[in-house]
């Protein structure tokens, strides 16, 4: 009787044991979900910054693209002025020399001008009748002799030496006895 009383009493203490390992076990798992639950938080917060980080990338990827089309547009802008400066410049130059050009042209044409004025005039002929006689003289001599101020006229001045005076009336009257 007292060997199964011990018998039980071991029995008990075994039951007890288990029971013991059993809590132990239960604690340790409620601690590992714990831990599990925890796990997954960390898991979800960095797949929420993971996706933060990749939509800032893309964002920062659009604006490289953008920066990149901008950058090759002053490029092509600043080639293309390049050639626009530069043709400026041969036209600039082109200009010059036709400028230049003109300028001989129109020294040689007052050139040529005055040549065909003075072949125009005839020199003392004061009436405008195309030829410098004795009725030339007098129109000149009166104007001197009245003391008015003689007009200067290229046809009047027959001496070219830019005035009107007796000289000239001389001039005219030797000329129109010659002729
Ligand atoms: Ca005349
Ligand atoms: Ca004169």
């Amino acid at each position: 009787m007292a060997e199964l009383n011990e018998q039980l009493r071991k029995l008990g203490e075994d039951v007890k044991a288990e029971k013991d390992r059993n809590t132990t076990l239960t604690e340790q798992l409620k601690e590992r979900d714990r831990e599990a639950v925890a796990l997954q938080n960390a898991v979800d917060a960095q797949n929420q910054t993971l996706a933060e980080l990749r939509a800032k990338l893309a964002d920062d990827s659009r604006k490289l693209a953008q920066l990149t089309a901008d950058y090759a547009g002053v490029v092509r802008a600043v080639k293309e002025q390049k050639e626009e400066v530069s043709g400026m410049h041969s036209e600039l130059g082109l200009l010059k020399s036709r400028l230049d050009e003109s300028k001989t042209e129109i020294a040689r044409l007052e050139k040529e001008n005055a040549g065909l004025r003075d072949r125009l005039v005839v020199l003392g002929d004061i009436n405008g009748d195309g030829k410098a006689d004795v009725s030339d003289a007098l129109l000149v001599l009166e104007k001197l002799l009245s003391g008015a101020d003689v007009a200067y006229t290229p046809g009047a001045d027959a001496n070219r030496d830019g005035k009107v005076d007796v000289g000239d009336v001389l001039l005219i009257l030797n000329k129109s006895l010659v002729e």
